[in-house]
Formats: structure tokens, C-alpha cells, sequence
């Protein structure tokens, strides 16, 4: 038994135009793809690592044996981040920018509020608008390679941070509830070195009924 790559929930397509297929067919046919390859790689001579949850994984780093845990830190991390970023994704909204606006701050809003979690968004960030100005601001800050996310902390409080690489927060220590991919390969077809551009239309593409689980899941 090994790591295996799920398939996409929705259709290469479906971002478009914030996110084009070509970028999305690659990103996850390739990237993806390596990520579960070298992940099952590299557990392949320790069976007692293998077949556990990724989270598990990822929280017990300095567990893991020397030997390992550079390629499950880079490739595990690959793995879950990946499958997190096709999760809190969807089909791509549309409209004006004001319309889109709208449309954002009314389905988080709904979707946090189903969760119960709309206070903990207002009291960590002031508004929805201040927390995707965070996020933006750690993707844009995040030098070459890496995420920003909306973490969940022991005590149930949100913050906005950026980890380099693969890195997930789960090794820190904190719940991941959102995240953006801010490597070159999630962005480059379509706004070549224009990662602001790609940061602000990704807020389109944010399936907020997938974000509020997230939180949901992990308050218990
Ligand atoms: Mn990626």
C-alpha cells in the first residue's frame, strides 16, 4: 500500500479563467504526481512509516529517522498541500470585480458562519477583507518558493503565515485551514512573474464550504 495521487474534484478547466487548465493539467498531472512518486520512494525501506496519515507524518517530523525525513518533509509536505489546495478550491466565480466582491464576502461569510466560525475570523482579522489582505501580504513576502495559509492555533485562534517549500504548518504545531500556493509552477503560464495579479484573482476560485470544514474539523 502506498501514497496515491487522488484525481482532481472538478475539471481542469474549471478555474478559468483565473486559473487556466494548461496550468492546472500540469500542476497536477506532473507536480503532484512527483510529489506522491518521491513520497512512496522514500518510504519505500522503512515499512513502519508507510501507510500512516500524512498529518501524522507531518506533525512527528523529528520523529522520523535521519535517513528519511528530508524527502517525507519536501514530498509529504508536497502531497498534503496539494491535496489541501485542490480541496478549498472550486468552480471559478464570475463577474465585475465589484460582483466579485460581493459574491466573496457573502459565500465566506455564509460558509464561516455555518461553521461557527465567523467570530473567530472577525476577532483574529477584523473583517474578511483585512484577512485576505494577510494572505496576499505573506504570499507576496514568501521569497521564491512556498504558501501562505490561515492556520488555526491550539487555543482555536486564526492567524495568516507563510512557510517555504513544502513546509506545512501541521510540523509548527497548527491547523491548516486555507492555503494559496505561491510557487512559480501554480501561477507562471498565465501571469508570468505577476504573482500579485494571480494572488488577487485566486480569491475567485476559493470554495469557502471546503475553507469552513477546515475549521470545523479541526475545533472538533
Ligand atoms: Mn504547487
Amino acid at each position: 500500500m502506498t501514497y496515491e495521487l487522488p484525481p482532481l474534484p472538478y475539471a481542469y478547466n474549471a478555474l478559468e479563467p483565473w486559473i487556466d487548465e494548461l496550468t492546472m493539467t500540469i500542476h497536477h498531472d506532473k507536480h503532484h504526481a512527483a510529489y506522491v512518486a518521491n513520497l512512496n520512494k522514500a518510504l519505500e525501506n522503512t515499512p513502519e512509516w508507510q501507510n500512516k496519515p500524512l498529518e501524522e507524518l507531518l506533525s512527528n517530523l523529528d520523529k522520523l529517522p535521519e535517513s528519511i525525513r528530508t524527502a517525507v518533509r519536501n514530498n509529504g509536505g508536497g502531497v498534503y498541500n496539494h491535496n489541501m489546495f485542490w480541496e478549498i478550491m472550486g468552480p471559478a466565480l464570475q463577474g465585475s470585480e465589484e460582483e466579485l466582491t460581493e459574491k466573496i464576502s457573502k459565500l465566506a461569510q455564509n460558509a464561516f458562519n455555518m461553521a461557527g466560525a465567523w467570530v473567530a475570523v472577525v476577532s483574529a482579522f477584523g473583517s474578511l477583507k483585512s484577512m485576505i489582505e494577510q494572505v496576499n501580504n505573506a504570499g507576496m513576502t514568501r521569497f521564491g518558493s512556498g504558501w501562505a495559509w490561515v492556520v488555526m492555533d491550539k487555543d482555536g485562534k486564526l492567524s495568516v503565515m507563510s512557510t517555504a517549500n513544502q513546509d506545512n504548518p501541521l510540523s509548527e504545531g497548527l491547523k491548516p485551514i486555507l492555503t494559496v500556493d505561491v510557487w512559480e509552477h501554480a501561477y507562471y503560464l498565465r501571469y508570468q512573474n505577476r504573482r500579485a495579479d494571480y494572488l488577487k484573482a485566486w480569491w475567485n476560485v476559493v470554495n469557502w464550504e471546503a475553507v469552513a470544514a477546515r475549521y470545523k474539523m479541526f475545533k472538533g
